[in-house]
């Protein structure tokens, strides 16, 4: 999932990994033990030691609630349904229960990101908490290539690109490990809606749909997320803070992570983006969002995590904003490029509704 480099660092049992200097992280109490690892080269080489530095600030005060900003409010305001904290994060952690487990958007197990509330980072996920998070894999079982989104009993999203020119592909839903979860429930894809536009990936319309050839039946691991439809109510302003997640490679031509992995991304404005994606020859369309960290970099999708959600917590409810698409190699100041899902929300109405018709999906 993350760019970053091995992890060199833990600091009261959380790793601090990357190139960039660690992550700020709240204590429990008043004592914090680091462990430093170096490689070889960091003793051999002329770098050989290490400098560290830190300093600390005040937390809230222990009946208030620290917000991913650093402001604080009342602790009695964390987990209220009522967004405070400018960036929704008194909510994003909480679990939300509901009756009706076909409803969308509402995991029963909250995600928690063990990073310093005020800057974006990455962690594994806690199992359960994405559990729309679907994998792609060539057989029951199989390693996942790509990521999808359950929407529905019957169907899929994920990127075009992922399953374009594929005759066969299963959906792995409720899996954690890379390598296969026992409860996890694999389902063959008996059809392949590829978005007319959709097959060259960087001309922003990189969305497919995959029907299940049996319905997904809803549990805690399982559940479906909300489509977003293409008007104001979901508009997010750049700098708004939204997930990604993947099973994909932790670094740049590295090893993909062995469960799923979450991170957090700014939404970056496109004009932005494109500017600056423009500078190594290609193009940001509309039809697409970026996601990412363009100070410092070190975060972000990475090799098989395309097709895999970005999802924005709007009103108590996780939403389908992106489908991970591509980017400039991964973790690199360059954001994210999604596709974004309410441009496309009709499209992906539409497709479902003329399989089920007239079985397979017509240009209209
Ligand atoms: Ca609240």
């Amino acid at each position: 999932m993350l760019s970053s480099d091995v992890c060199f660092l833990t600091v009261t049992g959380r790793k601090f990994c990357g190139t960039t200097s660690p992550k700020n992280f709240t204590a429990f109490n008043n004592t914090v033990t680091v462990h430093f690892v170096s490689s070889n080269y960091t003793i051999y080489s002329e770098h050989r030691g290490f400098n560290i530095s830190w300093h600390t600030t005040d937390r809230c005060s222990l009946d208030e609630y620290t917000c991913w900003n650093g402001s604080c409010i009342s602790e009695t305001k964390h987990c209220d349904l009522v967004n405070d904290c400018m960036d929704n994060s008194d909510e994003i952690e909480c679990a939300h229960t509901t009756m009706n487990l076909s409803e969308c958007g509402k995991p029963s197990v909250a995600p928690h990101f063990t990073w310093d509330p005020r800057i974006v980072g990455g962690n594994e996920a806690k199992p359960g908490s994405w559990p729309w998070q679907v994998a792609l894999a060539f057989y029951p079982g199989g390693t996942s290539f790509c990521g999808g989104s359950i929407i529905n009993e019957r169907w899929v999203v994920t990127a075009a690109h992922c399953v374009d020119f594929l005759s066969t592909v299963y959906v792995i839903a409720g899996r954690h490990e890379a390598f296969g979860s026992s409860d996890e429930v694999p389902i063959h894809a008996d059809y392949i809606a590829i978005h007319p536009d959709g097959s060259n990936p960087f001309l922003g319309s990189d969305i497919a749909l995959l029907r299940l050839s049996t319905l997904l039946t809803f549990g805690d691991t399982i559940r479906p997320i909300c489509v977003p439809t293409n008007t104001s109510d979901f508009y997010v302003r750049a700098g708004t803070i939204c997930v990604s997640t993947g099973w994909g490679d932790i670094e740049w031509r590295g090893e993909n992570s062995d469960s799923l992995y979450q991170v957090r991304l700014p939404i970056v404005e496109n004009e932005k983006c494109n500017q600056m994606y423009n500078t190594i020859g290609t193009t940001v369309f509309n039809s697409n969002i970026c996601a990412g960290d363009v100070e410092t970099g070190g975060v972000g999708p990475c090799h098989g995590d395309s097709g895999g959600p970005l999802t924005c917590y709007i009103g108590n409810t996780w939403y389908l904003m992106g489908v991970t698409s591509w980017g400039y190699r991964c973790g690199t100041n360059f954001p994210g490029v999604y596709v974004r899902v309410p441009w496309f929300h009709d499209w992906i109405q539409e497709a479902q509704v003329f399989y089920e018709k007239y079985g397979e999906w017509k240009n209209i």
